[in-house]
């Protein structure tokens, strides 16, 4: 019922790229909560690898022509990621790097939850879940119709597919045949409060979902469903290769992921789904991310 992408020849140097910015994404989300005091981080840690791999091979984006009317579009619809899409967009040129450590301050561009009418190179506002596959959808619609052969990118979480807009979404993207619509589930098994199943023994308060849920769910709804681990960057190059090839599907990736990937302590931990970070913490966590931390534990704040 679902596809996996055949294996395709990645360059070792691209490979290595990828997988440095990946890791530099990490550190810059965990580095900028840390010093606002304030933010999710085991969201955005998920999905740190779609995102380098988004924003560094797949999309179609001028960082010095945001407004360009044929890039491709991106809207992260688990909005409260938005610490790592900064982080993405970043490294990636949007604006400069320092401006992180106005994350979530009054008067920033770069608030909680992403504003698109502060920040040039944003697609959508989100935040409220469930919306964000519904504006992807009339931006898919919208391109076909206005004859531009851009690509629209949505990234969801699998918590957000509870939300009933998802699937009137779904159907209406299917309804029009958008092959050029991808959504991307966040598959972490996790929300905010814990659910489901195996990776949150401390707190199951929802009934576990049954294996291959959300892809039965997604084919039923007349989309191209394709299944990856989403911390595997030539799998998740490839996969958005094959995404990428229309078929008069809209497609829906279903990455499997780890909340809060790459910090230890934070790996499935549904309470880090958004905490402060204490100095033990910060230092731990740039560790486990390959950085040396030596001063921050005493000059973060
Ligand atoms: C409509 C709506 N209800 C509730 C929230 C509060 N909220 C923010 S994140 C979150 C959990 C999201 O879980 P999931 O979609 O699985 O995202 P991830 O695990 O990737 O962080 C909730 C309930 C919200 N932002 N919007």
């Amino acid at each position: 019922m679902s596809e996996i992408a055949a294996p395709a020849a990645l360059e070792p140097a691209e490979l290595e790229r990828l997988r440095e910015i990946a890791r530099r994404i990490r550190v810059e989300i965990v580095r900028t909560v840390d010093h606002a005091r304030a933010g999710h981080l085991g969201g955005p840690l998920s999905a740190a690898d779609m995102l380098a791999v988004l924003y560094f091979h797949t999309l179609r984006i001028r960082p010095d022509e945001p407004d360009w009317p044929d890039r491709d579009r991106l809207i992260l619809s688990k909005g409260h990621s938005s610490v790592g899409l900064y982080a993405a967009m970043a490294l990636r040129g949007y604006f400069p790097l320092e401006e992180m450590a106005t994350f979530d301050a009054v008067g920033s561009r770069l608030q909680g939850h992403p504003d698109m009418l502060r920040l040039p190179g944003l697609d959508m506002s989100t935040g409220s879940l469930g919306m964000g596959i519904s504006a992807g959808v009339g931006m898919a619609l919208g391109a076909r119709l206005g004859g531009r052969d851009l690509r629209t990118y949505v990234i969801l979480g699998d918590g957000e597919c509870q939300e009933g807009e998802v699937w009137e979404a779904a159907m209406v993207g299917a309804r029009y045949r958008l092959d050029n619509l991808v959504a991307i589930v966040d598959h972490n098994r996790l929300q905010q409060f814990g659910w489901v199943a195996s990776a949150a023994p401390e707190r199951i308060p929802h009934p576990p979902e049954a294996p291959g849920e959300l892809v039965a769910k997604w084919s039923a709804f007349g989309w191209r469903v394709m299944e990856v681990d989403g911390h595997d960057i030539a799998a998740l190059v490839r996969t958005f290769e094959a995404a990428a090839r229309p078929d008069g599907r809209p497609v829906a990736v279903i990455a499997h992921t780890t909340k809060g990937k790459g910090v230890s302590f934070m790996e499935n931990r549904y309470y880090w789904h958004t905490r402060a970070i204490t100095p033990e913490d910060f230092a731990q966590a740039m560790r486990d991310l390959g950085e040396d931390a030596p001063d921050a534990v005493e000059g973060a704040r």
